[in-house]
């Protein structure tokens, strides 16, 4: 049993509702321990055991309530942080440090 607990993107949410039902679709989705939906941030906190569900089970379970779940694709996610290590380099040679 492997919990993971990590945030996740939920796009077209506009209201109190919208949130009850994207935590009502979490809430029900098996293998979720926890999930905290927030509207201002456009997220949600979900707290899950890997070994009875997944992102894209995660993703399905909102989908379904006629939002969006966003996965970050990891690759990028590691090529965005590169690139920014890269310009941090190139500021610092820039300035000397
Ligand atoms: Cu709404």
């Amino acid at each position: 049993m492997s919990i993971i607990k990590k945030k996740y993107r939920i796009e077209n949410m506009m209201c109190a509702m919208c949130v009850a039902h994207v935590q009502k679709a979490l809430d029900n989705s098996e293998g979720v321990i926890s999930a905290n939906v927030n509207l201002a941030n456009n997220s949600a906190l979900i707290e899950y055991d890997n070994q009875i569900t997944s992102p894209q089970k995660l993703k399905e379970a909102v989908d379904n309530a006629g939002y969006v779940l966003v996965i970050e694709d990891e690759g990028k996610y590691d090529t965005q942080t590169e690139e920014k290590k890269n310009s941090i380099n190139f500021l610092k040679k820039l300035f000397g440090r």
